[in-house]
């Protein structure tokens, strides 16, 4: 297919002069996006109510579109960040990435993502299953909502997703040409940015709440804290040992009760296993840290959570784990003590950096301050502090109480 250069609008964004867009592509309306969830749907489409845009992340157009009793999302990409606006252009190559991604891990993990019915690689558009009885895991959180099930489900959907594109699992070949297909280079970059440096000195993109600025100056004043921050990074850059997620925090799955669905891969790529883990478990301690300030008896909900996310897991790696590789535990082991320091970064990044946690920033004063001073302790000790062997170790250092 020809492409033309669409050079986005304004200074100062990521990845130089432009994104390349094919012809005809063009940011969806209402009515666009019905037109295009049925040339993917075909005859039996029938459009039988109003198209919403119901988009409220960082970075894509999301339309709900009704036909006969079924509804369907459109989800489309843009060619720069929508939360900054186009003076920061972004790839809309995303969007593949993102449909790949979700194919594989539904072949790996059934049943534990959305359904994709199409991609419209024009409009850097997929259509996929409308999950209507679900929330997102982070909301019900918020709202101290425990939904049955889901934790586990999730650990599952890692264990099954990380270890099968491995090389414990995978022919290599295979996989080899699998890494180049996920080489995913301008979203990195913006993790890279956006995890392990802007946060960890004074970025022109950290959000700080003034309450906080003298613990910020801590952390950017921390030499260790900096050098972990940094040799993470090295890490997350280099280490190539499965297709991760890429941005798996608790707004990146929607839930009903016994069924978690986890959405928006757009940032995999082959990575370290302990970014998936320690993101998702940074987010359980963010939540947890934002409830116990509120002096919320929801802490325990989510110390069950956390504790039922690494047994499903483990349970599940273990079982996929290959006869003939006599050192189990010690994967574990290090699984852990690896995961507990991206899970600090991400706490890290969630309270000074571009992107926060609504579990933190929903709260008024002076609980928000609390929770952000406790988020930022229990970073400390996860990136700086003995790395941890065991689960009930990580979630002690994270502020939680093993269950
Ligand atoms: C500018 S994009 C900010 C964040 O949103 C995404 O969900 C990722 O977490 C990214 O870091
Ligand atoms: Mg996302």
């Amino acid at each position: 297919m020809s492409t033309t250069s669409f050079v986005t609008k304004g200074t100062g964004g990521r990845g130089g002069s432009g994104v390349v867009v094919p012809p005809g592509y063009a940011p969806l309306s209402s009515a666009t996006a019905a037109a295009l969830a049925a040339s993917v749907l075909g005859p039996s489409f029938e459009l039988s109510g109003p198209v919403e845009e119901i988009g409220d992340g960082n970075l894509n157009l999301v339309f709900r579109v009704p036909f006969g009793d079924r509804t369907v999302v459109v989800k489309q990409a843009l060619p720069y960040l929508r939360v900054v606006g186009e003076g920061w252009p972004l790839t809309l190559d995303r969007a593949r990435v993102e449909a790949e991604a979700l194919s594989i891990a539904s072949a790996l993990a059934p049943g534990r993502v959305p359904e994709v019915f199409g991609y419209v690689e024009d409009q850097a558009a997929i259509v996929m299953e409308c999950l209507s009885h679900h929330v997102v895991w982070r909301g019900a959180l918020v709202a101290g909502v425990r939904v049955g099930g889901v934790a586990e489900q999730v650990g599952w959907y890692c264990a099954r997703t990380l270890m099968g594109t491995s090389a414990f699992c995978m022919d290599d070949a295979r996989r080899r040409q699998m890494v180049a297909r996920f080489a995913n280079p301008e979203l990195c970059a913006i993790s890279e940015d956006l995890v392990f440096t802007a946060p960890f000195g004074p970025a022109a993109s950290n959000r700080i709440d003034g309450e906080v600025q003298d613990l910020a100056a801590s952390v950017f004043d921390d030499s260790a804290l900096r050098s972990e921050a940094a040799r993470l990074r090295w890490e997350f850059r280099t280490c190539c040992e499965a297709l991760l997620h890429g941005d798996l925090h608790t707004g990146s799955v929607m839930v009903a009760p016994g069924d978690a669905r986890v959405i928006d891969p757009e940032f995999a790529f082959f990575g370290p296993m302990a970014f998936d883990v320690g993101s998702l478990l940074g987010n359980l301690a963010l939540s947890r840290s934002a409830h116990a300030a509120s002096g919320s008896g929801f802490v325990g909900a989510l110390d069950e959570a956390a504790g039922e996310f690494w047994e499903g897991f483990r349970d599940e790696a273990a079982r996929s784990w290959p006869t003939g590789e006599p050192w189990r535990e010690q994967f574990f082991a290090s699984l852990i003590g690896r995961s507990a320091r991206f899970a600090g970064a991400e706490m890290v990044r969630r309270t000074f950096g571009l992107a926060h946690v609504a579990d933190i920033d929903s709260l008024g004063q002076p609980a928000r301050e609390k929770a952000q001073r406790a988020a930022i302790a229990s970073a400390r000790e996860l990136m700086t502090g003995p790395a941890p062997t065991s689960f009930g170790e990580l979630w002690t250092r994270a502020g939680g109480s093993a269950v």
